[in-house]
C-alpha cells in the first residue's frame, strides 16, 4: 500500500491529508532535529566563539557578521541580553550616553534625551535587549542559547576553541562529557567573572596582557571613569583571546558603572573591530 518514513521525505499517494494527520508530530521533530543539527555541525569552527550573550558581546557578534565573520555566541542561560532586562534595580530602564547614541540607531532602538542631563539618553532596557538579539542574529551571527562554556581548548601555547555543554546538565551537576568548537579567536563577554579568562589563567596557566600577567579585579563604583575604561580595557589579552564588557573591566581593575550601557555597546564595536583586523593577518 503505501510507506512511510518519517526520516526521508514522506510520500503520501492517495489519502494524503489523512496520513499527514497521522505523521505530524514526527515531521515536527524530525525537522527541529536536522534543522539545528544542521546549525550546530555547520558551526562547530568558526572565526570567532563569544562567550556570553550580554549588550557588548551582541553588538560585537553583529558587528563581525555584517563584516562577514563566521561568530557564533554561546550562552548559559534560556534568553541571551544578560544584565540588559532588567534596568537599574528591576525599574526596566537602562541610560547610554551620546558616544554611543549611533550604535542604539544601527540596531533600531528608540531613545530620549534627559532634559535635565542633555547628552544622556533614557531607553526601555526589554526594548534594548530584544532587538540587541535580533539584530545580532538578523546580521547572521548564531546563538547557542542554554549551552554552558566549561573549558577552553588550548593547542600550541594559543586559545583555539570552546568546551561546551548543556546548562542543565551543568546545573544537575550530571558526570556527561562535553562536546568542543573550534575557532580562530575567543571573545570573553562573561560580564562580572570574565570566566574564560579566568579558564585561561587557572588552568592553561597563561600570562595576561596586563601589569601582574593575572586578573586584576573589578573595582568599585565610579561611573565615568568606568565607562572609559570599560572601552580601554576591551583588548586581546593573550593570543587569541579577547575580553570585550565588564569581563574586560574586571581583567584589568576598572571600575563599575551601573545601568549605563554606552561603555558596554562601544566596547563591543572596538572588539569586533580588534578581531577583525586580526583576522586580516
Ligand atoms: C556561557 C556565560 C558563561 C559561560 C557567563 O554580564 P553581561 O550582561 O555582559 P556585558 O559585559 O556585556 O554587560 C554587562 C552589564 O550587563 C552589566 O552587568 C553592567 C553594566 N554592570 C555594571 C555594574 O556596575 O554592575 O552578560 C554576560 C552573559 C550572561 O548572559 C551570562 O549568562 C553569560 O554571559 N555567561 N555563558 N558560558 N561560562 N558565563
Amino acid at each position: 500500500m503505501f510507506q512511510i518514513d518519517p526520516v526521508r521525505h514522506m510520500r503520501f499517494p492517495e489519502n494524503e491529508e489523512n496520513i499527514m494527520s497521522q505523521v505530524v508530530e514526527n515531521t515536527i521533530s524530525d525537522a527541529i532535529i536536522r534543522n539545528f543539527a544542521e546549525k550546530f555541525r555547520t558551526n562547530l569552527t568558526l572565526d570567532v566563539a563569544i562567550v556570553g550573550g550580554g549588550p557588548s558581546a551582541l553588538v560585537a557578534a553583529k558587528t563581525l557578521a555584517d563584516a562577514g565573520v563566521k561568530v557564533a555566541i554561546f550562552e548559559r542561560k534560556l534568553a541571551p541580553g544578560g544584565g540588559t532586562w532588567g534596568g537599574g534595580m528591576l525599574f526596566n530602564e537602562v541610560v547610554v550616553q551620546d558616544d554611543a547614541i549611533y550604535i542604539l540607531d544601527e540596531f533600531g532602538i528608540k531613545h530620549r534625551e534627559l532634559d535635565n542631563a542633555p547628552g544622556y539618553h533614557t531607553l526601555d532596557s526589554v526594548e534594548m535587549a530584544s532587538a540587541l538579539i535580533y539584530g545580532a542574529v538578523h546580521a547572521g551571527a548564531k546563538i547557542f542559547n542554554s549551552v554552558s562554556v566549561e573549558d577552553i581548548v588550548f593547542r600550541d601555547e594559543k586559545v583555539g576553541g570552546l568546551v561546551i555543554n548543556w546548562t542543565p546538565v551543568e546545573r544537575l551537576g550530571m558526570h556527561v562529557d562535553p562536546l568542543t568548537v573550534l575557532s580562530k579567536c575567543v571573545l570573553d563577554g562573561t560580564g562580572h567573572p570574565s570566566e574564560i579568562i579566568r579558564l585561561a589563567v587557572d588552568k592553561a596557566k597563561v600570562q595576561l596582557d596586563t601589569p601582574t600577567g593575572n586578573i586584576l579585579g573589578e573595582r568599585p563604583m565610579w561611573v565615568d571613569k568606568g565607562e572609559a575604561s570599560t572601552v580601554e580595557n576591551t583588548k586581546e589579552y593573550y593570543p587569541g583571546l579577547f575580553a570585550c564588557g565588564m569581563s574586560a573591566n574586571n581583567v584589568m581593575g576598572g571600575y563599575r558603572m551601573g545601568p549605563i550601557f554606552g561603555g558596554m555597546l562601544m566596547s563591543g564595536k572596538k572588539a569586533a573591530d580588534l578581531i577583525i583586523e586580526k583576522l586580516k593577518k
